[in-house]
């Protein structure tokens, strides 16, 4: 569109799957109640490996931010954005004690490695600020827009994963993935066509990381 800048080109070039990141059959059994129970753990004990990895890599999008902008708001924004991750980490721990996940010796499956890998070859300094930062916002956004849907007025969302839905499908969580879509705008105006190149690359690896984090979730035993 344009005022959209290039995310709005992706989502729209990249449509179909974006819907399956976001739309995805076990994000769905959770707006419809039909969840099993067994998938929700095991999503609830590997996704807090999951965070544990994005700890660091939050933290090397904050240094980027420190050497390449000049905006003291994105730096901000960010810090929020680990803030919220130091709750997040809290949340896990009780919800996993509540729901009888182990998460020390719990060993993170194939989908969840290679997602972590993937985060972990965009901490490099190698990496571009414009990159990382459309990654950052593709991760959060991806969450936000799965566990809204579960918040509609239509949804059967059982009571007991309301907190969890609520926890990234709130209002606040909305406006901070908006604020990092702004940011992550705003660099890619500024980057070579190169380095925009490789940020679209690096939020179609993003989808693709999350379909399959999700697949993981859902699949049998
Ligand atoms: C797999 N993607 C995955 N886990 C998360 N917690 C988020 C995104 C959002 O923080």
């Amino acid at each position: 569109g344009e005022d959209g800048g290039p995310i709005a080109t992706w989502l729209n070039k990249h449509r179909q799957l974006y819907l399956e990141s976001t739309r995805h059959p076990f994000i769905l059994s959770i707006k419809h109640g039909s969840v099993d129970i067994s998938s929700f753990k095991r999503w609830l004990g590997q996704d807090y490996i999951f965070v544990r990895e994005f700890i660091p890599f939050v933290a090397s999008v904050l240094l980027k931010a420190w050497k390449e902008t000049d905006d003291a708001s994105d730096i901000d924004i960010i810090l929020g954005g680990i803030a919220s991750l130091n709750d997040e980490i809290s949340w896990f721990k009780k919800e996993a004690s509540k729901w009888d996940v182990p998460l020390s010796g719990n060993a993170p499956q194939k989908p969840n490695r290679d997602y972590c890998r993937f985060l972990e070859s965009l901490m490099g300094s190698d990496i571009e600020y414009s990159v990382a930062i459309t990654a950052f916002w593709a991760i959060e956004a991806v969450y936000q827009e799965s566990f809204s849907l579960c918040l509609e007025d239509d949804s059967r969302t059982p009571e007991e994963l309301m907190g969890t839905c609520q926890r990234w499908g709130n209002e606040d969580f909305r406006q901070y993935c908006c604020s990092l879509c702004r940011i992550a705008n705003r660099s890619l105006a500024k980057a070579t066509e190169d380095v925009v190149m490789k940020a679209e690359e690096a939020f179609v690896h993003v989808l693709e990381k999350e379909v399959g984090f999700w697949n993981m979730s859902y699949g049998d035993s």
